[in-house]
């Protein structure tokens, strides 16, 4: 593997397989995360044997192995309800001080297309469901953890004739967690033969740091051999976060491990967890390799701010 990746893979990649499922699954990947209780959650997207996800919960003392799957679904899709028919994808948690519990946001797929789902859980065995945030299509959407000028943010990616039809990442804001102000831009895919120039989505919910708000990203690339996922990095203004202080001209996690270029859906790196320790500065980011399985890099937060700073603003 490439030598000069600010992320390294885990050992034991793949962490979580359908294999390790207490009931019958076709895949587990794409998960979000969580330090809870003393160990590490994670949510993660459990695709059946039907073809619909919904959202099941692993927990481990130490993140890595050890696994303990719940033998039931945290978020399934509830019979009758349409926009919810074809199952619940790809969640990010995020610790909200301010309602002291957890947000759950996912997409939400039915007839319409996928949308923004909004559940809280205070830990992590039930949770209220507060319904579509943003309506198709909509997803990749992670709230802040506290509010920015008196207001809650979401990020976003629309997909609609009105606005964000290139995908691109976007944010909303709210007094309420309800109604929702129009999207503004925040990132936009970059052209012709970049690897971000298709579409791009947020990853985890970005983390705050001294110098912004770090924005780990996926970004695709069409290529006569289908779609390439890849991930890169972004810092946004702590206080204006629309505001792009830095883009990484490359990206930092590619699809090279033989996990990543075999499943369901070849050549596929997809974060949605990121746990930062601060007593060792280890960043942990937990993603899904080829929509098959669940894996973990790491890397410093020292070194991704490092490489940041110097990168240019926008490119
Ligand atoms: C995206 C999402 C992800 C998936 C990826 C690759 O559009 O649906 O859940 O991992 O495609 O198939």
């Amino acid at each position: 593997m490439n030598a000069h990746e600010l992320f390294e893979r885990h050992p034991g990649n793949p962490i979580l397989t359908a294999g390790d499922w207490p009931y019958p699954v076709n895949a587990v990947f794409n998960p979000a995360a969580a330090a809870y209780d003393g160990q590490t959650a994670l949510l993660a997207r459990v695709e059946d044997r039907r073809g619909i996800s919904h959202l099941t919960v692993a927990r481990s003392a130490n993140g890595v192995d050890g696994w303990t799957v719940a033998p039931e679904p945290l978020l399934a899709p509830a019979d009758g309800i349409e926009s919810e028919q074809w199952g619940f994808e790809d969640a990010r948690v995020v610790w909200l001080d301010e309602l002291g519990r957890w947000a759950i946001t996912c997409t939400a797929y039915g007839p319409a297309g996928p949308a923004v789902f909004l559940a809280t859980t205070e830990d992590f065995d039930t949770v209220e469901r507060h319904g579509t945030v943003r309506h198709p299509e909509d997803k990749n959407a992670a709230l802040l953890p506290h509010r920015i000028g008196g207001r809650w943010v979401l990020l976003h990616r629309p997909k609609t004739e009105f606005g964000g039809g290139r995908g691109e990442i976007v944010l909303s804001r709210s007094d309420d967690l309800v109604s929702w102000s129009a999207p503004e831009q925040v990132l936009r895919p970059r052209d012709g033969a970049w690897w971000d120039s298709l579409r791009i989505g947020i990853g985890p919910p970005p983390l705050r740091t001294d110098h912004g708000w770090l924005l780990v990203y996926h970004g695709v690339k069409d290529t006569v051999a289908g779609d390439m996922y890849r991930v890169g990095l972004a810092l946004l203004d702590l206080d204006e976060p629309t505001h792009v202080l830095h883009r990484l001209p490359t990206w930092v996690l590619a699809p090279l491990a033989d996990y990543e270029r075999t499943g369901d859906v070849p050549n596929v790196v997809f974060p949605c967890g990121l746990l930062h320790d601060e007593a060792s500065d280890e960043i942990r980011l937990y993603y899904g390799a080829a929509d098959s399985s669940i894996c973990l890099a790491t890397a410093r937060l020292h070194d991704l701010i490092e490489a940041l700073l110097a990168a240019p603003r926008e490119t």
